[in-house]
Formats: C-alpha cells, sequence, structure tokens
C-alpha cells in the first residue's frame, strides 16, 4: 500500500548531483543482460535534459523503487497525434511549441480562468511525485514527475454545485501534432475524471520528469496524471478543463467502448477483450509482474464503494 513520504530535504531534488549520481547508477542498470528487454532509445542515454524546475519537496509514492530511466520514459511514449509507434512521439515532438501555453478552465465554475502554465507553476508550486505509471498495454515505468495537484486547480476555479465530471482536452493544432492529420482518434484528444476522483490528492498536473520541463513526447507543458488509472487517462498537452454536469464522452471510450471504459482503472480482475490484465511488463525487467488493484493505490477505493468492481474498467 502507498504511503506519503515526505522526509526527503527541501531542495534536494534540484541537487544536479543527486541526477548525475542516480544517472549513473541507473547506467549500470541498464548494462547489465536485462537491459536487452529496455526499449532501445535511438540515441544513446544521456540522461535528463532541458530547463530545470524549482521543486520544494519530493513524496515517493512507488515504494522506494528506482525509477525507469530517463532515455525510456521520453523514448518509448503512447502520444498518437505525434505518431502510433513508441518512438515516434520523441521524433516527432519538434513541431510542438510547448511555451507560451495558455490553459483555460470552464464550465459550471464560479471563477472560469484562462491563465499561463508558467503563472500557475508560480502560483501552485511544484513537488516531485515518484509514481508507477500503468498502460492499458500491459506495460508499465516508474516515473518521477513534477507537477502540483489537480485539486489545488479546482480549488481556485471553485466549481459550481452542478459540476460532477472534469473534461481534459489536448491542443487541436494539425501544425503542431501532425498525427492529427489521420483520424486515428477523434481529436481533439478528450479524458475525463469524476470530480471526487479530481480532487483526490494522487490526481497530478504534471509539468516535469525527473525535474525538468516535461518534453513535448510525454505532453508538455501539462498533462494530467492519475497513478490509479491505466495511461490513456492521462491527457497529454492540455489547452482545456471542462467542469460539467454529465460524464464527458472520452477519446478511447468512444473509438472502442467494449474495450476502453470510462473509469479505467487499473485492474488484474478485468481483462481486455484481447489481452490478460493480470500481469505486466515493468519497462527494463525480463520477466513480468503481478498487476495490481488500483496499481497499488488501493487508498481510493473508497471512491468506488457500491459499485460494481467489473464496471470500473
Ligand atoms: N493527447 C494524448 N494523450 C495521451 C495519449 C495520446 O495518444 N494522446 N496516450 C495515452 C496513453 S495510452 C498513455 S499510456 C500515456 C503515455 O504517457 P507517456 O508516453 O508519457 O508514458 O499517455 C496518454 N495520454
Ligand atoms: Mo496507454
Amino acid at each position: 500500500m502507498a504511503r506519503w513520504r515526505t522526509d526527503e530535504p527541501e531542495g534536494a531534488v534540484t541537487d544536479e548531483r543527486l541526477w548525475l549520481a542516480r544517472r549513473e547508477f541507473l547506467r549500470l542498470g541498464a548494462a547489465g543482460a536485462l537491459g536487452l528487454a529496455l526499449p532501445r532509445p535511438s540515441a544513446a542515454d544521456d540522461g535528463p535534459t532541458g530547463a530545470v524546475l524549482p521543486v520544494t519537496r519530493r513524496v515517493d509514492l512507488a515504494g522506494g523503487e528506482r525509477p525507469t530511466p530517463w532515455g525510456a520514459i521520453t523514448t518509448y511514449n503512447n502520444f498518437y497525434e505525434l505518431g502510433t509507434d513508441k518512438e515516434d512521439p520523441a521524433r516527432n515532438a519538434g513541431g510542438l511549441r510547448p511555451r507560451p501555453w495558455t490553459l483555460t478552465v470552464d464550465g459550471e465554475v464560479h471563477r472560469p480562468l484562462t491563465l499561463d502554465v508558467d503563472e500557475l507553476i508560480r502560483r501552485f508550486g511544484l513537488e516531485e511525485r515518484i509514481y508507477r505509471m500503468r498502460c492499458v498495454e500491459a506495460w508499465s515505468m516508474v516515473i518521477p514527475w513534477v507537477g502540483f495537484p489537480l485539486a489545488a486547480l479546482v480549488r481556485l476555479a471553485e466549481p459550481t454545485s452542478r459540476a460532477r465530471f472534469v473534461a481534459f482536452r489536448t491542443l487541436l493544432d494539425p501544425g503542431q501534432l501532425p498525427g492529427q492529420r489521420r483520424a486515428v482518434l477523434d481529436w481533439p484528444y478528450v479524458e475525463g475524471l469524476r470530480i471526487d476522483e479530481a480532487v483526490h490528492p494522487l490526481a497530478l498536473l504534471a509539468v516535469g520528469l525527473y525535474g525538468r520541463v516535461l518534453p513535448g513526447q510525454d505532453g508538455a507543458p501539462i498533462r494530467l496524471v492519475v497513478p490509479w488509472k491505466y495511461g490513456f487517462k492521462g491527457a497529454k498537452s492540455i489547452v482545456r478543463v471542462s467542469f460539467v454536469e454529465r460524464q464527458p464522452p472520452t477519446s478511447w471510450s468512444r473509438l472502442a467502448p467494449s474495450e476502453y471504459g470510462f473509469y479505467g482503472n487499473v485492474n488484474p480482475a478485468v481483462d481486455h477483450p484481447r489481452w490478460s490484465q493480470a500481469r505486466e511488463r515493468r519497462i527494463g525487467e525480463f520477466f513480468r509482474r503481478p498487476t495490481l488493484p488500483f496499481n497499488g493505490y488501493g487508498e481510493v477505493a473508497p471512491l468506488y464503494a457500491g459499485l460494481d468492481p467489473r464496471s470500473l474498467y
């Protein structure tokens, strides 16, 4: 069971030497025979790059497990607007312009907002959250995100009593996201949460990775992270957050309702129609490991009390 742990000294996460030391450690790990199971980055993994973010505390919610190397997190991606192969997003992210970037919050709120992402960062501050990430395709990673709780944005917007769901919309711009020229999904990518899920302290808006600004392929400049749900819930490159009365139609559940539900909670007992969800492959590991209910974040179970667990996928 995940537990909050905040005993890391302030500022330690931004200490360059700490990252360098860890980088060496990761490189040794990947050099062994099991390194063959790693997705091969197109270039050598030189470790984190990009602007350093001001992180004030670190929360390890992956049980002390070593984070997946930067090179794998940034070259093995799902971001269909940048191509459907795992290596495509890293190759095609060059046209995405993540700054300046404004986020609009609208719908059933007392305070509709349009704010620059960097203004949001200044307002809320940043923390590092190390989470497990489980894709519906049965692979997983351990990712040191940088961000702020989604609950902070919800509080700022002051939802009305009618707001029951929150919808997240990705940028629609085929110039920056060339994959939108093909109708793979019904663009823009839309995901959604129930409002009580959205204010759960684990739900995160991520703006960084390994202490650095988020690379385009990982959803720059701001993306959703909901660690107890399959990765597809985590919409990338978000431009709009809308509070609504009714459950929003979400991209994957519209495309294949029998394969992807609205909830998308990680559940080893409910198989995808085309493969088992009982086990998963942690990127970098050879043997599959058992999938954990709610991806190991069982503290969210009360959110779903009284609902049929088989309907939660
Ligand atoms: N806009 C958008 N968001 C998206 C996707 C996508 O194709 N487009 N893929 C989702 C899926 S299936 C997963 S597993 C995660 C992958 O995040 P990562 O590439 O940063 O690991 O992003 C999710 N967010
Ligand atoms: Mo996924």
